[in-house]
């Protein structure tokens, strides 16, 4: 795993809200990563069990709607596969994203299996930290290739800087790809990058970076494995997004969201 990072990639980084990390995982860390997600996943739906109360396997519904066909979205794996909580409590991920983040701890908000389906559709421009349960602008995410990511199947695109001028208004992810600029006009002007890499690479993102993704106009399915990152030390917002309903209930809004079986903490600066 390529986990040093240098200056010159943190100061991309704070700069942009997204850094690409091309070959993160060598072929055999991508190999265990491809088989742990396709057994989680496959083991999340044969369950037939939801992870968090009242969302659905994939939180698609009917697998004939539109959203469920932009991708395949399984969250908490770690939560039911052994082998997936061995990577992602991986605290060199923390590290990671702390270093990224510029913050002294990190504990998963939720990780997810995001497999964009062969044919599937765009992924609307969104931000992601305003969906989450706190608000942060040091809020994270990792976003592993488990295919080629291309231009053909739907890599991931950034509106470089968009993070500095982002609020908390949002969009959701819905049929229309351009709908986040309307709340957020000032943004037509840049121009997008796309981040097409090799699999096995991986994508880091702000939780407040504007970011979509192209149409899979390919055959085979677009694979990523992704990860929320919230810094140690954040509350509560009072939005319910991925919270348990016993544990959303519990919470008044400013409460520390320090629960270490529902957002656990993969690394902190001062114990590393
Ligand atoms: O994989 C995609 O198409 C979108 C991913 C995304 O929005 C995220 O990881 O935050
Ligand atoms: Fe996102």
């Amino acid at each position: 795993m390529k986990n040093q990072l240098t200056d010159q990639q943190i100061a991309y980084y704070r700069d942009n809200g997204f850094l690409v990390i091309e070959n993160f995982l060598d072929a055999e860390e991508l190999e265990r990563w491809r088989q742990t997600t396709e057994e989680a996943v496959e083991q999340r739906l044969a369950s037939r069990k939801p992870v968090v109360d009242d969302w659905d396997l994939t939180n698609q519904g009917d697998p004939d709607n539109f959203y469920a066909q932009v991708f395949k979205q399984c969250i908490k794996l770690a939560n039911t596969h052994a082998g997936m909580r061995e990577l992602m409590f991986d605290p060199r991920l923390g590290e990671m994203a702390g270093t990224l983040a510029g913050v002294d701890g990190i504990r998963i908000w939720h990780d997810q299996a995001l497999f964009k389906p062969p044919f599937g559709n765009p992924t609307a421009w969104h931000l992601d930290n305003p969906y989450w349960s706190f608000d942060s602008r040091e809020a994270i995410s990792i976003w592993v290739a488990l295919d080629d990511a291309t231009l053909a199947n739907g890599c991931m695109w950034y509106i470089p800087g968009s993070h500095k001028t982002a609020t908390w208004e949002n969009v959701g992810i819905g049929m229309n790809m351009g709908e986040l600029f309307k709340v957020y006009p000032q943004w037509r002007e840049i121009e997008p990058v796309a981040c097409p890499c090799p699999a096995g690479s991986a994508v880091f993102h702000s939780g407040m970076v504007a970011h979509g993704a192209g149409a899979n106009m390919t055959n085979k399915p677009r694979r990523a494995m992704t990860c929320g990152y919230m810094p140690d030390g954040s509350v509560f917002n009072g939005k319910k997004n991925v919270l348990p309903n016993d544990y959303f209930r519990s919470l008044k809004v400013g409460d520390p969201l320090n629960n270490d079986e529902i957002n656990p903490l993969i690394w902190s600066r001062s114990q590393a």
